[in-house]
């Protein structure tokens, strides 16, 4: 009899602690809110398996959609991944907590020519994440052309065989870069003079898709398109006919960061988090499934020859590229012309 008491109150202690432990597990939380087909679920997988920290994982497909969920309501999300001039737009209207450098030893991993960029010279809102170029990409299968541009791409005889990115300010880049105008100088004036060039160009667009624009490519539903360097990187590495080509007009180069939104209800979670994904082994394991350019060096020397290799992850040569600045208010400008050639 007493016996059975005693295994009965250990029972219900262990039912007691599991509750308990559990509880604190559950309340142990990171919101993370990140570009679509950027980050495996394996990573936050073992992130969660060592912290016992669970991930929310929310995705979006361009920076003005994640800014568009961010700030209009209450500190929600705990890490972003905004891109080089979302975070110069972000830290000009103190949106970003400063990081506790000592919390991300990793951090010496990320390589010189990846910090102190002018739009968070001391990095002390941003971590790089991952960098790359928009570039066109071509079915070298179907199309015998020898596509050199912008220009090149969007021509009536590809109508229909066309995949682009669904990102405002990439497109009207492009238009820029083809007219010769900086991307940086969108302006009432320099909108005007692209538009008769997007009303030819959006009209020939079969795919507007910012989250797997290779899939389209893959189907063989489109033979040719503007995508991210990391999309063209994974069709490379599937099917060499897949030829990645930086625009002669003047191609653009991000850099996506990983930063902590102001207000942010985990902060030491998300601190943990970028520690984390720093790790080579960690960074390695995010190249292997999305092949962007690692600024993180010492992960790159766990790819292999072939990963390095792929131009789409890692350009040949010096190719000069431009980043995106932030353009203020004149972003609506670029919203309000897209949506009125789109609505045709
Ligand atoms: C990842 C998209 C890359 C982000 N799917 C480009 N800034």
């Amino acid at each position: 009899m007493k016996t059975k008491h005693i295994i009965a109150a250990l029972v219900i202690a262990a039912f007691v602690m599991l509750g308990v432990s559990s509880f604190a597990a559950a309340s142990k939380s990171l919101n993370l809110f990140c570009w679509s087909e950027y980050i495996p679920q394996g990573v936050l997988d073992g992130f969660t398996k060592e912290t016992n920290i669970k991930v929310n994982y929310e995705t979006y497909g361009s920076n003005e959609e994640m800014l568009a969920k961010l700030l209009p309501s209450k500190a929600k999300y705990d890490l972003i991944v905004p891109s080089e001039y979302v975070v110069e737009a972000l830290v000009k209207r103190n949106k970003l907590e400063a990081l506790d450098m000592s919390k991300i030893p990793n951090f010496k991993n990320i390589g010189a020519e990846f910090k102190g960029f002018p739009f968070d010279p001391q990095n002390k809102y941003s971590v790089p994440y991952m960098t790359g170029s928009v570039g066109i990409v071509v079915n070298t299968d179907k199309v015998k052309d020898d596509i050199k541009g912008y220009k090149d791409v969007f021509q009536p005889k590809f109508k229909n065989r066309i995949v682009a990115l669904n990102d405002n300010r990439e497109i009207v880049s492009w238009a820029l870069s083809t007219e010769g105008i900086d991307i940086n100088d969108v302006t009432p004036a320099t909108i005007e003079k692209i538009k008769p060039l997007l009303k030819e160009w959006l009209p020939l667009v079969k795919v507007f898709d910012s989250d797997s624009p290779k899939t389209a490519l893959l189907n063989g539903d489109v033979d040719l398109g503007v995508v991210w360097g990391g999309e063209a990187a994974i069709l490379y590495a599937q099917d060499k006919k897949f030829k990645y080509i930086l625009p002669v007009e003047g191609a653009h180069r991000f850099i996506d960061n990983i930063s902590i939104p102001a207000g942010a209800p985990h902060p030491d979670a998300a601190l943990a988090f970028i520690n984390y994904i720093l790790r080579p082994e960690v960074s390695k394991l995010i190249s292997d499934a999305f092949p962007y350019t690692n600024p993180n060096l010492e992960a790159r020397k766990l790819l292999s020859p072939e990963q390095m290799a792929n131009p789409a992850s890692y350009p040949p040569g010096q190719p000069k590229l431009e980043i995106f600045r932030d353009i203020g208010k004149n972003a609506t400008a670029i919203d309000k012309l897209m949506t009125d050639l789109k609505s045709r």
